[in-house]
């Protein structure tokens, strides 16, 4: 059973901000058992990082890590058991919510890693409109150190093509065999830092207050100037309306059974992702 959050927590009014601009900061919605949950977690995680993250290597400055929540206990508890399915459940508006994955991302004090402008639905083969990550840094983050999202951008009518994370600057996924003209209709990736003619939503952020954003907000993040890590966990939900889509590259997690399914599937009744909030409990 998850913890239940206060009705009064979440207003109409940051319900309407979210849907709007696609982002929203959210105060003091988890308390110090939660985050001290996950500070052991994810020291937990870089004593034992996914596959994936051994593959790939990281530096002692830069750590991240995905899709693993059921390999580390502490995220496991955090995700069943936290009220972060509620949050985004209220947030998209829908009656129940799953987990899609989890990501952790670990940028130490002098760490100059930047995240590059990416929109997370594009790497993933997942239609819908109800659909949101809670990005939650147990650390300290100032307006500089946080993630920051472009306002507005999951209104967008086009997607931009996913980049790689640990690649060269505006590295683009390998499109798959065939899908060369369906990959024409997303855009290139943009700099946001040099096209001004967005707002771009940054916050001062405590521990306890995190971010929910859409699936296809666009967002990145600077290095760490601050003197003190800047640990963040992101969660990501999907609602009553996700379906399986298709996307011209590999999907991410890469070894998703999302890949099994039909076009159109719808993911809820799928069985593939634990249903973590049901809006029945009492
Ligand atoms: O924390 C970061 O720098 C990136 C986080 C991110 O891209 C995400 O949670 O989707």
């Amino acid at each position: 059973m998850t913890e239940k959050l206060l009705s009064s927590a979440i207003s109409d009014k940051e319900i309407k901000t979210f849907q709007n601009d696609g982002a929203i900061c959210l105060r003091d919605l988890f308390d110090v058992k939660w985050l001290d949950l996950l500070r052991k977690g994810i020291e937990d995680n870089r004593l034992h990082p996914s596959e994936m993250t051994k593959r790939k290597g990281h530096s002692p400055l830069f750590f991240h890590d995905y899709n693993n929540w059921n390999s580390i206990p502490e995220y496991e508890k955090f995700i069943l058991h936290s009220p972060a399915g509620e949050i985004a459940a209220r947030l998209i508006q829908s009656s129940k919510v799953a987990l899609y994955h989890n990501h952790v991302i670990v940028k130490e004090s002098g760490s100059t890693k930047e995240t590059p402008w990416h929109q997370d639905q594009a790497y993933y083969e997942i239609d819908g409109q109800q659909v949101c990550s809670i990005w939650l840094p147990v650390d300290p983050v100032s307006k500089y150190t946080c993630l920051r999202l472009v306002k507005g951008s999951h209104t967008w009518p086009q997607y931009f093509k996913p980049v790689h994370f640990d690649g060269p600057p505006f590295s683009s996924y390998e499109i798959k065999p065939g899908q060369e003209e369906e990959a024409k209709r997303f855009l290139p990736t943009l700099d946001f830092d040099c096209n001004k003619d967005n707002e771009v939503l940054t916050w001062d952020m405590e521990p306890g207050d995190c971010i929910v954003f859409h699936m296809r907000t666009v967002h990145s993040s600077h290095g760490n100037n601050l003197p003190t890590p800047r640990r963040a966990f992101s969660t990501r939900w999907l609602g009553d309306d996700t379906i399986k889509g298709e996307r011209p590259w590999m999907n991410l997690p890469p070894s998703h059974e999302l890949a099994k399914l039909q076009r159109g599937d719808k993911l809820l009744e799928s069985g593939l992702f634990p249903v973590v909030w049901t809006g029945v409990e009492s």
